[in-house]
């Protein structure tokens, strides 16, 4: 055969299997003006929600965060939104949106301070919170590790070093019988993937590191330690309802024609989703056996946010605009807005058979000018869903009020209600009223 034959016939092989990735993996996008986000009908027993994080409201805390903040001149998260002391007028405002749950995380570092000393009052502040929620007809749903954890534990190697799991473990094992009669919810983990690869790879996290390799075994410690967490947990109380919150993050290519941009695309989605699911389904996890993990959910929490572009030039960091599509809109953290990737994100999870919670989901959004439309489009995908089948059980909006946004410090504001951070007065959002509407509406 002469050459140009074979680049000919090259040439035709590259076009089939761009057409056939095409079509096996079509990247949804919906005519938005078209539909009616007024029509958001829910079933009468779905839980509505909002979702904070303790190192993101509390203040004053002392954690591997703040640790990070000092040595790497980061903003300081400081008095945050000051929710230690203000949680109770912070209550009331659960109660004006008239949610049906709240999603929060205990800090590890306030509970147990220094290795085996465990602060009583701060599991006491915790207990009052839970009462007041519960007095209020609001149910807890606790998340166990949210990103921060006590400074000891963060100098032994935290979840890099495997023979650190028991401390996560014993933490856990012992905060639980205080709360577990009144608590039915729970959250082991926020995002694996996000702490991993946010920390370990990508540096914008504690530790700091830049390293693929480390951000896996890291990804893969955190979930052994969920699996331990949720047998324990398990054998304590087998009424708990236990699962962790999984980001899922779809990479599509940038370049729907080229090859290389596929493939990325395919190894992220199995590094950033792909894995976790498999640990759960399967117990194994980058090739090796996570035995433990297998079937150590009672359901599947989605934090979902937007799909990402991805070309072999990947950022390496967030500070910058990802790509987009022309007709997407582009919220203030860069990325956009997506509402359509629901679809694939929650049929990924599906794979796993359990109930789908939304323990996370809204929009940095200072002016509050894309908010109403981001929270319409993505509950009218949620409520779509629900009618095709899937079986998605709540919606926690992220989040109740601004607050510190990690790497970003304070620059992106997520909150229903606005804080401000001079006098800590929260103001309730446009787009808070029309979440209050909403609920209100579905109840009727
Ligand atoms: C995360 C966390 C939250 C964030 C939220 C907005 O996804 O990083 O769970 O703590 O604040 O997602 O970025």
């Amino acid at each position: 055969m002469d050459w140009q034959v074979t680049v000919a016939c090259a040439m035709i092989g590259y076009v089939i299997v761009i057409i056939l990735l095409r079509t096996l993996f079509p990247e949804k996008h919906l005519h938005w003006n078209d539909i009616n986000l007024e029509d958001l009908n829910f079933p009468a027993d779905f839980i509505w929600g909002v979702a904070t994080a303790s190192h993101q409201i509390e203040g004053n805390n002392y954690n591997n965060w703040t640790q990070f903040e000092q040595r790497e001149h980061k903003t300081p998260s400081g008095a945050a939104c000051d929710h230690w002391n203000l949680w109770q007028e912070d209550h009331n405002l659960l109660t004006e949106l008239g949610v049906d749950s709240y999603r929060f995380s205990i800090e590890w570092s306030r509970i147990e301070p220094n290795e085996g000393e465990w602060n009583e009052e701060a599991i006491e502040v915790y207990s009052k919170m839970i009462d007041s929620l519960i007095a209020r007809g609001i149910e807890p749903m606790i998340t166990l590790h949210h990103f921060s954890h006590p400074v000891w534990f963060e100098e032994k190697g935290g979840f890099y070093k495997t023979e650190n799991l028991p401390y996560f473990k014993a933490y856990c094992a012992r905060i639980f019988p205080y709360f577990s009669d009144k608590v039915a919810k729970w959250c082991t983990v926020n995002e694996p993937d996000v702490f991993s690869i946010m920390g370990y790879h990508m540096g914008m996290f504690p530790p700091g590191k830049r390293s693929p390799i480390k951000a896996i075994r890291v990804m893969k410690n955190v979930m052994i330690a969920h699996g331990e967490v949720y047998h324990e947990l398990k054998r304590q109380n087998p009424s708990s309802y236990i699962g962790l919150a999984k980001n899922v993050t779809i990479f599509d290519p940038y370049r729907r024609w080229n090859l290389l941009h596929w493939l990325t695309t395919f190894a992220l989605n199995y590094i950033w989703n792909g894995a976790i699911i498999s640990a759960l389904k399967r117990g194994r996890m980058f090739g090796s056996s996570v035995k433990i993990v297998k079937n150590s959910a009672d359901f599947i929490g989605l934090n979902y946010y937007t799909h990402v572009l991805t070309s072999p030039f990947l950022p390496q960091t967030t500070e910058i605009d990802l790509p987009s599509r022309e007709h997407e809109i582009v919220t203030e953290f860069g990325y956009p807005m997506y509402a359509e990737g629901l679809v694939r994100a929650t049929k990924w999870l599906g794979k796993l058979n359990l109930p789908i919670e939304i323990t996370e989901n809204g929009v940095a959004d200072g002016k509050d000018s894309l908010r109403p439309n981001h929270l319409k489009r993505h509950l009218w995908m949620i409520a779509e869903l629900i009618k095709q089948g899937v079986d998605i059980k709540s919606y926690y909006h992220w989040s109740l009020m601004d607050n510190f946004e990690w790497a970003e410090g304070y620059t992106m504001r997520f909150g229903l209600y606005h804080v401000d951070y001079e006098n800590q007065t929260r103001t309730l959002r446009e787009s808070g009223k029309i979440y209050q509407q909403i609920i209100k509406q579905s109840k009727l």
